[in-house]
């Protein structure tokens, strides 16, 4: 039997998308449009429901990093910032209904057909402060296990696409990382769905919308909470990732190698002791190989405006070790076990993050240490360990 026209309609329908902004009744500070809307709060979505974004929010289309589609009052309005004369193509106004296709030619993986159709009912939007994709499709915050999820491919071609647990995720609206996501106008710290361009598939994340700008996407959190993690494990869980995105976890190796390696990211780390003092350092870029090679940490210089002082430059080029393997520098020991943690040791280390909770000072020197600032036996209150596109410019909005 031939399926192909059948595979041909399935991704006509998810390449549809509606891009009809959708008024919110709930703003202040707006501006009446012609036809009664308020500016501020006209959102765009696609057809599929997972992403909305607010007016002058802006998202990638597709795996063509060029072509960047903007919410406008009347619709995505969308170009390609690669070309020296950006051909702009603007989608029919607000009552109007047609259906354009963006580029000219047959399909491709990085074109998308747009309606402009507006619904008969305007749908409100009671968080006017930003959408977080925390829809009925996305459950609760726990660091999912991988492993478990049905993966398979649908169609192969330009229609290729990958269903996790029966969902088909639109992969031409998805976001790389939290700089996206907060180009696209969600200014809100919260939980976000991205897709990294080498990654089978998309997975959950916490954004950090208020250090410094923004648009931070957090690897790894420790806190002063009821509830603890447990940060000493095996290497599978590392490689996975474990504990609550809203609380302490580790992103995942897996999940770290594949955000790092898509574009040059900085390596921002903040931490906190039971003083109410804090410390920040910053890296000037970072990455981590593949498991192959054991998750080496790749890390650019300690940059000099940070205030926490450099306890990472020493494991520079480390491969990652756990209590269930060891690839540190240690020819007697075993890192892991003795710092309790997992990590880039090297024979051992000057910062533990993964290393137990123990809520100030110990003297085994196995909590939560950045030595270059309270040395090696003080267990810090919180750390968070994040990263962004060096080349991140909140200017890049406007
Ligand atoms: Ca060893």
């Amino acid at each position: 039997m031939n399926i192909f026209p059948i595979l041909l309609f399935v991704c006509l329908i998810i390449y549809h998308a509606n891009s009809a902004p959708i008024a919110n009744t709930n703003g202040a500070n707006t501006v009446l449009v012609a036809n009664g809307k308020l500016i501020d709060d006209l959102t765009c979505k696609t057809d599929d429901g997972r992403i909305e974004i607010p007016i002058n929010g802006k998202i990638r289309v597709g795996a063509n990093t060029c072509k960047v589609c903007t919410c406008t009052v009347s619709g995505f309005s969308c170009e390609d910032q690669c070309e020296t004369i950006p051909a702009s193509t603007s989608i029919g106004a607000p009552g109007e209904s047609s259906t354009t296709a963006i580029s000219s030619s047959s399909p491709s993986p990085d074109q998308l057909i747009l309606s402009s159709t507006i619904p008969s009912q305007a749908v409100s939007n009671p968080n006017s402060n930003g959408v977080s994709l925390t829809n009925s499709t996305i459950s609760p915050s726990r660091i999912e296990n991988s492993d478990n999820d049905t993966t398979s491919v649908i169609a192969g071609g330009p229609c290729a696409r990958i269903a996790v647990n029966g969902l088909v995720p639109s992969r031409e609206f998805a976001f790389m990382d939290c700089s996206e996501v907060y180009l696209a106008g969600k200014r809100t710290s919260g939980m976000y769905e991205i897709w990294p361009r080498t990654s089978p598939k998309p997975f959950r994340v916490f954004c950090d919308m208020d250090t410094d700008g923004g648009g931070w996407t957090v690897l790894q959190r420790r806190g002063d909470y009821n509830q603890q993690s447990n940060f000493f494990v095996t290497w599978s869980s590392y490689k996975r990732g474990f504990g609550d995105l809203n609380r302490d976890f580790w992103l995942g190796n897996e999940k770290i190698h594949a955000l790092t390696n898509q574009d040059e990211y900085r390596l921002h780390i903040d931490m906190e002791d039971f003083n109410d003092q804090s410390r920040f350092v910053d890296y000037e870029w970072f990455f981590v190989t593949d498991e192959q090679t054991k998750y080496t940490l790749n890390l650019g210089r300690y940059m000099t405006t940070s205030t926490g002082g450099d306890s990472l430059s020493y494991n520079r080029g480390m491969r990652f070790t756990t209590r269930d393997q060891d690839n540190d520098q240690s020819m007697s020991g075993q890192c892991a076990e003795n710092y309790k943690s997992g990590w880039w040791h090297a024979g051992c280390t000057l910062a533990n993050l993964n290393g137990l909770y123990l809520r100030g000072n110990d003297s085994t020197a196995t909590g939560v240490f950045w030595n270059n600032w309270l040395g090696a036996k003080y267990s810090l209150k919180s750390c968070a360990m994040k990263v962004r596109p060096t080349g991140f410019n909140t200017e890049m909005l406007t």
